[in-house]
């Protein structure tokens, strides 16, 4: 198989987990929930949670360099063939990608329009983000199916001169892109008060919703719960220190999502303008800013913009990669015969997602008072994520042999590191998720 390189695997699984959920989600949210104590929370969550689990599968891939299916079964200690069901999780992967890649449509689509006139108000703003959502279906999915191909183009090439390259050339840019926008954040006088937004806890704000937004947005950042970490750790070498990576790739992730803030906060102080505007922020009320800067808005807006499609695609590869590396494995199919398969299926719930936010289609496509994008994304980063995080930490804690995981952890960390993340993965995690999920479906208070 091919193997990343030390390097290609830190680029790989820190470019699938700094995406769209890192610049556009975890700043909308931040602002949603008040900033400073969410902030905090969520770091909590990072660290005690999402750390933990990203191990967990880091660990599970690379002793079994294989994928997820196979990876359950290997990995038992009866070796008992129904952990295969266990692989399902890659599916909730495409379903992402699915609406993903229709969000990724319009970051394109922005990065255009910032070449030239921007709206110059909120509502001009407002406005032209909702024509292009309910209204223009066919730019839409001309869109989708431009971003679908580069994202078909790229898992062609496979992991090595595929995932990799793409990624030792996108997410340097997307640093330098960051820094840059930071660094113009710096001049502004709004940075203080973004800071002091990001980081001064208002505990009020904290209430169950708060906690379960800040956990779920931990795993939809690391990427955890579709088998994305697990199959990337497959093509890790075996001499590699995953909790070493593991910890690399949370610290980046962190940063940019924290940079991200600053940043977009900054911004938003700089105008006046509200932090609590939800998934609109970055397309409705950045445009206005960056319009009243004139050029130099233009050139700030285009960079702003490219920073998050090339976040995006590198998190677009990395959710397609584990259905595929399914069917290669489990069902002797060449690459090409997958990607055209996984490439077709989230193609067309891509349209269907965008289709449902359309004016002429809602109403079809809305469910129980949900259309079918938000349904997608619920069902996957709401329920399956959480649900295959337990699944695999339970397996960890009471089918794996604990002695088998504790000699390869030992290869490379202290006795006590160990320890202390069995505890964590055995029991704390799954009961820790369990509640908070149950409480999210409404069957506990
Ligand atoms: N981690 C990425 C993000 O934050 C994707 C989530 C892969 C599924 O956008």
């Amino acid at each position: 198989m091919n193997k990343f390189s030390r390097i290609g695997f830190i680029f790989a699984a820190a470019g699938s987990a700094v995406g769209l959920g890192n610049i556009w989600k975890f700043p909308y949210i931040t602002g949603e929930y008040g900033g400073g104590a969410f902030v905090l929370v969520y770091l909590l969550c990072i660290v005690f949670i999402g750390l933990v689990v990203f191990i967990a599968e880091s660990y599970l891939g690379q002793a079994s360099e294989a994928n997820v299916s196979s990876t359950f079964i290997k990995m038992s200690k009866t070796k008992n063939p129904n952990w295969k069901y266990a692989g399902f999780m890659v599916f909730a992967g495409l379903f992402i990608l699915a609406f993903y890649s229709v969000v990724l449509g319009w970051i394109l689509n922005y990065i255009i329009v910032s070449f030239g006139n921007l709206p110059n108000s909120a509502q001009a703003a407002g406005n032209s983000f909702n024509t292009l959502i309910s209204e223009k279906i066919g730019l839409q999915i001309l869109l989708h199916s431009i971003v679908a191909l580069i994202t078909i183009f790229i898992v062609l090439k496979g992991v090595k001169d595929g995932i990799e390259k793409i990624n030792l050339i996108l997410m340097p840019l997307l640093g330098v892109i960051m820094f840059g926008l930071l660094a113009y954040a710096l001049t502004l006088d709004s940075f203080s008060k973004s800071i002091e937004f990001m980081f001064r806890a208002d505990w009020s704000k904290i209430d169950e919703n708060a906690l379960l937004a800040a956990l779920g947005q931990a795993f939809f950042t690391l990427s955890l719960g579709i088998g994305t970490i697990m199959t990337y750790s497959a093509s890790l070498p075996q001499k590699n220190n995953f909790v070493k990576s593991s910890l690399y790739v949370a610290i980046v992730d962190t940063t940019i999502a924290i940079v991200a803030g600053l940043i977009i906060f900054s911004f938003l102080f700089a105008a006046g303008a509200k932090s609590s505007a939800g998934p609109g922020l970055v397309f409705i009320s950045l445009p206005v800013i960056f319009e009243q800067w004139g050029t130099l808005g233009n050139i700030i807006a285009v960079a702003f913009f490219s920073a998050l499609l090339f976040a995006g695609i590198t998190s677009a590869v990395s959710m397609i990669e584990p259905v595929l590396m399914l069917f290669i494995e489990r069902f002797n199919m060449t690459r090409k015969k997958a990607v055209a398969i996984c490439g077709s299926i989230f193609y067309i719930f891509g349209i269907i997602a965008l289709l449902s936010m359309s004016s002429s289609y809602k109403e079809s496509l809305t469910f129980f008072g949900k259309n079918a994008f938000d349904w997608m994304d619920f069902l996957t980063s709401s329920i399956s994520m959480p649900i295959a995080a337990i699944i695999t930490c339970i397996f960890l804690g009471f089918f794996v042999d604990k002695e088998k995981i504790k000699n390869k952890f030992t290869q490379h960390v202290p006795v006590a590191i160990f320890n202390i993340w069995y505890v964590l993965v055995k029991y704390i995690v799954p009961l820790a998720v369990t509640i908070l999920l149950l409480n999210k479906l409404g069957i506990i208070k």
